[in-house]
C-alpha cells in the first residue's frame, strides 16, 4: 500500500472574498504541491472549507445589516467559486456549518470533558449591558496604552502593531453600542494546554528544529519559551456551536465552542464529508503513522496549528503534522492589504477583468510568493512579468516550434536524424528537469521550482534563436532543430501544470499528448515520436495592456476614496 499524503489548506473565513494575499500565502503554494503529488502518482487528498463561526462573521454580518447565516451562504459560495476558477482543485471543499461538523467538534469536546482534560474555570468579562453581552476582544475600543490611538481594538492597535487585552485599553467602549462595558464573572472550559509543554517541547523543538520553516518554527518557539498556559475553549457568544454540555451544567446558555478549537476539527470532518461521498474508509488519512499530515496555513494561524491542534491530534490518538507551512505577508503596491480599507485585488474581480487569465496570476503570485520575507505585489510588474516572460520566452517558444513545425513539416513531428553534440546534450540536459523541479517543490521552495520551470523555456528559447532554422538551407537539419525543440515542448508540457493548469491543458491539447507520472517522464525516450501529427496552435497567454493596468491602479485608488 501506498503512503498517504493529507494536505489541508487553512479554512478561510466566511466574511468575505478572496484576495491575492490568500492566494499567495495559502492556497497557490498547497495547490501547487498537491498537484505535484498526484502526478507523482501519490495517494493524496486535499482538504478545505470554510470557516464559519467567530466573531468576524458577526463582525462582518452587523457591518452589512444581515445575519450571520446570511453572511456565511454569501461568502461560502464566493469562496468557493473563487477556488474553483483558480483551478484550486480540492478533494473536498467543506463548510463548518454542516451537521458533520457539528458532530465531530462536539464529540471532541464530550471526550475532554468526559475524560476530565478539560477544566471549568470563573473569571471577569467585558459585558454590555445595552446589548446585553459579553464583549468578544474584537468589540471593544479604546485608546491604545502604548501610542495612544484612539480607536485600537482590544485585542491589537492597528496604528502601533502592539497586542493588547481588553484591560489594557484606556476608557474601553463597547464597539456595538458606544456604552462603557461593565466586568462581569463568566464561566468556561479551559483546556489545560500546561500539561502539554513537554510533549511539546519534544515534539517542536527536538525533533522538527531542523525541517520546519523558520518563520514557523520560531513562532512556536517563542510561545514555548513563555509558557503555555490553560486556554478557554468556549465564548460567550450567540454565533458558533454551542456548548454541549451534559445534564450538570445545561444551564449554561449562550456559550458556544471557541472557533480555534472547533475550525481545525473541520479538516477532520470535511474529510469524513469526502470519505462518505467516496466510499473510502477516511481514519487511514489521519491516523495511519504512515500518512504525512501536510498544512499550509496564514501567518497568522502558527499558533493554533503549532500548539493548540497538535495537542488536540496528539490526545486522540490522531497523526501530528509532518510540516506546517505558512508564507509571510504580501503587499499590495506597497501598501499592507486591507479588507475593511479595500486595499486589495479581489480573486471575482481579477477574473472578471482578466477573463481566463488564471495563469498569469497564478504565475505571478507563485514567482512573487513571500516564502521568506513579506513581498510586493504591483500592477507593473505582473504586466512586466505577462508580456516579458510568460509571452516573450514561454509563449514565444512554444508558438516558435509549433508554427515553423506547421510551415515546413504539415504538423507533424519530423525525424531526429543526425544529432549535433549541442542536440545530443540539450536532449539529455531536459530529462533532468523534471526532477530539479521535483525536489525543489518537495522542499516547498516554490519559487525557485517555477523558476527552475522558466529556465527550462529559456534553454528552448535559446536554442531556437541560436539555431535559426529560417536560415538552413538543408532541409535535413530544419527537421533535426524542429525535433529537438519539440521535445522540449512536450517536456514543458508535462512539466508545467502544478504551476500552470491551464496552460499545460492547452499544451497538451495542442501537442495531442497525454500527460505521464511525473517520475516516468526522464525515462521516456521521445516524449514526441517522429510521424506523431500536432493538434492546431493556440495562444497561449494575452498580452496585458498599459490601459488594463491603468484600469486596475485607477480602480484600487477610487475604491479607497471610497471607502474613507
Ligand atoms: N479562518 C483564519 C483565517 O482565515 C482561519 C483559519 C482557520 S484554519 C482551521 O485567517
Ligand atoms: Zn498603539
Amino acid at each position: 500500500m501506498k503512503n498517504k499524503y493529507t494536505v489541508t489548506a487553512a479554512l478561510p473565513y466566511a466574511n468575505g472574498p478572496i484576495h491575492i494575499g490568500h492566494l499567495a500565502g495559502v492556497y497557490f503554494p498547497a495547490d501547487v504541491f498537491v498537484r505535484f503529488l498526484r502526478r507523482k502518482n501519490r495517494d493524496v487528498i486535499f482538504i478545505c472549507g470554510s470557516d464559519e463561526h467567530g466573531v468576524p462573521i458577526s463582525i462582518q454580518a452587523k457591518k452589512e445589516k444581515k445575519t450571520p447565516k446570511e453572511i456565511v451562504n454569501k461568502y461560502h459560495n464566493m469562496i468557493k467559486n473563487c477556488f474553483t476558477n483558480f483551478g484550486i482543485q480540492f478533494d473536498n471543499y467543506s463548510r463548518t456549518s454542516t451537521k458533520i461538523h457539528y458532530e465531530i467538534s462536539t464529540s471532541f469536546f464530550k471526550k475532554f470533558y468526559e475524560h476530565k482534560q478539560i477544566f471549568e474555570k470563573e473569571s471577569e468579562q467585558y459585558y454590555d449591558k445595552k446589548a446585553k453581552q459579553f464583549l468578544a476582544d474584537r468589540y471593544i475600543s479604546g485608546i491604545c496604552p502604548h501610542c495612544e490611538e484612539e480607536d485600537a481594538y482590544g485585542d491589537q492597535c492597528e496604528t502601533c502593531g502592539s497586542s493588547l487585552t481588553p484591560e489594557e485599553l484606556i476608557h474601553p467602549k463597547s464597539t456595538i453600542s458606544g456604552s462603557y462595558p461593565v466586568l462581569k464573572k463568566t464561566k468556561h472550559w479551559y483546556f489545560p494546554l500546561n500539561q502539554y509543554q513537554k510533549f511539546l517541547e519534544k515534539w517542536i523543538l527536538v525533533d522538527h528544529q531542523k525541517d520546519w520553516k523558520s518563520n514557523v518554527y520560531g513562532q512556536a518557539k517563542s510561545w514555548l519559551d513563555k509558557g503555555l498556559k490553560p486556554r478557554a475553549i468556549t465564548r460567550d457568544l450567540n454565533w458558533g456551536i454551542p456548548v454541549p454540555i451534559p445534564p450538570p451544567i445545561t444551564k449554561e446558555k449562550g456559550k458556544v465552542l471557541y472557533v480555534w478549537f472547533e475550525a481545525p476539527i473541520g479538516y477532520i470532518s470535511s474529510t469524513i464529508e469526502w470519505s462518505k461521498r467516496k466510499k473510502i474508509d477516511w481514519e487511514p488519512y489521519w491516523k495511519d503513522k504512515k500518512t504525512k499530515l501536510i498544512q499550509f496555513i496564514g501567518k497568522d494561524n502558527i499558533v493554533f496549528h503549532c500548539i493548540i491542534f497538535p495537542v488536540i491530534l496528539q490526545t486522540n490518538g490522531y497523526i501530528l503534522p509532518d510540516q506546517i507551512l505558512a508564507n509571510e505577508f504580501l503587499n499590495l503596491e506597497n501598501k499592507k492589504i486591507s479588507t475593511s480599507k479595500n486595499w486589495a485585488v479581489w480573486g471575482h474581480e481579477y477574473l472578471e477583468d482578466f477573463p481566463n487569465q488564471q495563469d498569469p496570476l497564478r504565475y505571478m503570485l507563485i514567482a512573487n510568493m513571500p516564502e521568506k520575507k513579506d513581498n510586493n505585489f504591483n500592477w507593473k510588474d505582473f504586466q512586466r512579468k505577462n508580456n516579458t516572460e510568460l509571452i516573450a520566452i514561454l509563449g514565444n517558444f512554444v508558438n516558435r516550434s509549433i508554427t515553423l513545425v506547421q510551415q515546413y513539416n504539415k504538423g507533424i513531428v519530423p525525424d531526429p536524424g543526425i544529432l549535433s553534440i549541442k542536440d545530443k546534450n540539450i536532449l539529455k540536459k531536459i530529462k533532468n528537469y523534471p526532477e530539479y523541479i521535483g525536489k525543489l517543490i518537495e522542499s516547498y521552495k516554490f519559487r525557485e521550482s517555477l523558476a527552475c520551470f522558466m529556465d527550462l523555456a529559456r534553454l528552448g528559447n535559446k536554442y531556437l534563436t541560436e539555431e535559426e532554422p529560417w536560415k538552413k538551407k538543408e532541409e535535413k537539419r530544419i527537421y533535426t532543430i524542429l525535433y529537438v525543440s519539440l521535445q522540449i515542448v512536450g517536456i514543458l508540457a508535462q512539466l508545467a501544470e502544478p504551476f500552470l493548469p491551464y496552460t499545460a491543458k492547452k499544451l497538451l491539447e495542442m501537442l495531442r499528448l497525454r500527460t505521464f507520472f511525473w517520475n516516468q517522464i526522464k525515462n521516456i525516450e521521445k516524449i514526441l515520436r517522429p510521424g506523431h501529427s500536432l493538434g492546431s496552435h493556440i495562444f497561449l497567454f494575452k498580452k496585458i495592456t498599459n490601459d488594463s493596468v491603468e484600469k486596475q491602479l485607477k480602480k484600487l485608488k477610487k475604491n479607497t476614496m471610497n471607502d474613507v
